[in-house]
Order: C-alpha cells, then structure tokens, then sequence
C-alpha cells in the first residue's frame, strides 16, 4: 500500500488538511518525507491553474490517488442533495469538473460532504434518492473514473453515516464506478468494529483515509494501524492509505509522524 497526504489547493475552513496551499514548498516537503502520492483538495478545478499545477506534481515526482471535493459545500453550500434542483445541477456540474481533473491522473474523485444533509421536509431517504440520481449523471461522465462515498459521522451529515448503510446505498446504485473511501476517524466513531467494517466492504473499496481517533496523526491516539494495515491487507486492498489529519502540533510534524509511523506498517 502506498502513502499520501492530503493538500488543499488553496486556503480552506476545513480543519483536517495537514497542508494548505503554497503548493511548490508544500509539494516539495511531502516527496521529501517519503510520501508517493498527494492528495487534493480543490473547491473548483476552474480556479485552479491546471498546467502549473501539473507541473509542480511532475517536478515532485508525487503521484494524485485522489480528488477532494467537499470544499464546495463547506465554502460555497452547494450540494448534490439540495432541495433547490438549481443548486444540486450546480454540484452536479462541480463534480463533472472535478473527474475531468481527475482524469489527469487516474484519481478517484471523493463524495464526501458534498452529498449534504437532510433538510426540513426532505428526510433522508428522499435525499438518498436524490443522491442516486446525481450520482448516476456523475458515474456516467467518465466511467473510467471512480467515484467513492465517503461514510461521514453524524455530527457532520446525517446521511450515509455508516459503511452498512453505504453499501445498502452502493447496492441500489449499482454503477460499477462507484465505491467507498473508508475513513478511520469517522469508523472509530460509527462502526462497532473497524476490522468487521473493513472485511464488509472488501472489494468495494476505492480509497482510504487514515488519521488517528483524535484526528491526529496515527500513533497520536488509540487506534490500532497495525491491524487495520493487516485486515486491508486481508481483504485484498492494494490501494492508497492518505493521511488526512489536524495540522497538529504543526503541519510539518503531523505529516512526519505519519509517515513514521506508518512506513514500517506498510512494507
Ligand atoms: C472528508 O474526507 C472528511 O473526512 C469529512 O470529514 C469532511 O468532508
Ligand atoms: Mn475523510
């Protein structure tokens, strides 16, 4: 399994980016620690500039596993569940963009809190319906690229908290573009057993975020890495683990810890 690091393209709210923005220093510090990969947060590819940043990945020799979307509902509240059909195109056409990018370099492309939440009047299984159907407009705009649901925990969505109720929601989807990125903070919060968890969704597994139970960095609380490594390893999984973590004590030393943590996990 590969390591990377999340990097937002450009400053965010979101609190779990180790590294944000001043792309060339930041780049660099990653391939430096070791890590084979970044992953990217953008808010929308339009503000981007594309050939530089392609540039600068190539320079840093990094590879992208993977695309971050949820900026678009965090900075701009634009979801694809909204109940405004106008707003929810305007998500759709986001995400469209954002597996454009991502054809670049092959990266999933994550449906995190983009999906929204529940809103009076619309409960969740309207929303999910209404999640179906853009996720279907979305999984047929490059069906080389996949997309992967993201099981948030309850104090951030309440839709799609669990990877019991993702995979129910994989299963009435059925586009085969479309997975799960497992994250063990928010597994440490829902599941009654990450490994159970991990096993459950086996083969429907596109991505994987790692940060401790506080957030951290892993070694930083109490989960278990070396068994979770090993029961990704069991089921098959030969994708990335991407660390997407508080920038605590500071950046630099999150993404060190990381990497020194789980480098000898991953051999
Ligand atoms: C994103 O990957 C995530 O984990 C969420 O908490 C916020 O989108
Ligand atoms: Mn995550």
């Amino acid at each position: 399994m590969k390591l990377s690091i999340v990097l937002s393209t450009q400053p965010a709210s979101f609190a779990a980016l180790a590294y944000k923005g001043r792309l060339q220093e930041n780049l660099a510090k990653i391939q430096a620690l070791g890590y084979d990969g970044v992953e990217l947060a953008v808010r929308d590819p339009d503000l981007l500039d594309r050939a530089e940043l392609d540039r600068l990945i190539s320079e840093a020799g990094l590879a992208v596993p993977a695309i971050g979307t949820g900026q678009a509902f965090g900075e701009e509240g634009i979801s694809l569940t909204d109940s405004r059909p106008e707003i929810r195109c305007r998500a759709i056409d986001r995400i469209r963009s954002q597996i454009r990018l991502a054809a670049h370099w092959d990266a999933a492309v994550i449906i995190g809190l983009i999906r929204g939440k529940s809103e009076p009047g619309f409960p969740a299984d309207t929303k999910e319906s209404m999640l179906r159907e853009a996720l279907r407009e979305c999984a047929a705009e490059n069906r080389g690229i996949r997309l992967a649901i993201e099981p948030i925990n309850r104090y951030e969505t309440d839709l799609l908290n669990t990877v019991g109720s993702s995979l129910h929601f994989l299963d009435r989807l059925a586009e085969e573009n479309v997975g799960l990125l497992l994250d063990t903070f928010h597994m440490n919060i829902e599941e009654s057993s990450i490994y159970r968890s991990i096993c459950q969704a086996k083969d429907r597994i596109f991505h994987f975020h790692l940060a401790d139970s506080n957030r951290w960095h892993p070694g930083a609380g109490h989960l278990d890495f070396r068994s979770i490594v090993e029961t990704l390893g069991e089921v098959g999984y030969r994708g990335w683990l991407s660390a997407e973590i508080l920038p605590l004590p500071d950046p630099d030393t999150a993404a060190e810890s990381t990497m020194q943590h789980m480098r000898s996990l991953c051999r």
